[in-house]
């Protein structure tokens, strides 16, 4: 295949909110192998952001979502040879449509399986962006407004 100019791409992904947990699979892909990421991945034309994620969190773990909400962008220039990428990611949060769904491994080929983390006790290592979103003190659950 023809080596292409790059391109930044749009990724939509999602934290699945379960009590204090977040949902998280270990990724086998040329990028960030081996790290702990959320389900996601690549805007498809037409795709509202919302779409885009039940779309995905459907194909990766077979989980149905509800209370979709957008959270924040970033912006992920990665010009490490041989493989650069850059993303402009989308995070949105997500509950649960049937809280006692359970995910399953549906594309074993790129994740090594889903489990639940507590936002307290993070696996390591984490995939880059979300590393850096975690360390810049990023919280994704809701503020309890009742504290
Ligand atoms: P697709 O063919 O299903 O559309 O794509 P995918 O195979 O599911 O892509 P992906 O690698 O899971 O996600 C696309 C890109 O999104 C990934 O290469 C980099 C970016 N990305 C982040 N943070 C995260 C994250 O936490 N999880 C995932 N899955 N992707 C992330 O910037
Ligand atoms: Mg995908
Ligand atoms: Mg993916």
């Amino acid at each position: 295949k023809k080596a292409e100019t790059p391109v930044p791409r749009v990724a939509v992904v999602v934290f699945l909110l379960k009590g204090k947990s977040v949902l998280l699979g270990r990724r086998r892909s040329s990028i960030g192998d081996s790290t702990f990421a959320l389900p996601g991945g690549h805007l498809e034309f037409g795709e509202s952001f919302e779409e885009c994620g039940t779309r995905e969190m459907k194909e990766e773990t077979g989980l149905d979502i509800s209370k979709i909400e957008f959270l924040t962008v970033t912006n992920n220039p990665c010009l490490e040879e041989p493989r650069p990428s850059h993303y402009v990611t989308i995070f949105l949060r997500a509950i649960l449509a049937d809280p006692n769904q359970v995910p399953q491994n549906l594309e074993p080929e790129k994740c090594y399986g889903w489990e639940w983390y507590d936002w307290d006790n993070l696996p390591k290592p984490l995939f880059g962006p979300l590393e850096k979103m975690a360390r810049s003190g990023f919280n994704p659950f809701p503020t309890d407004h009742n504290i």
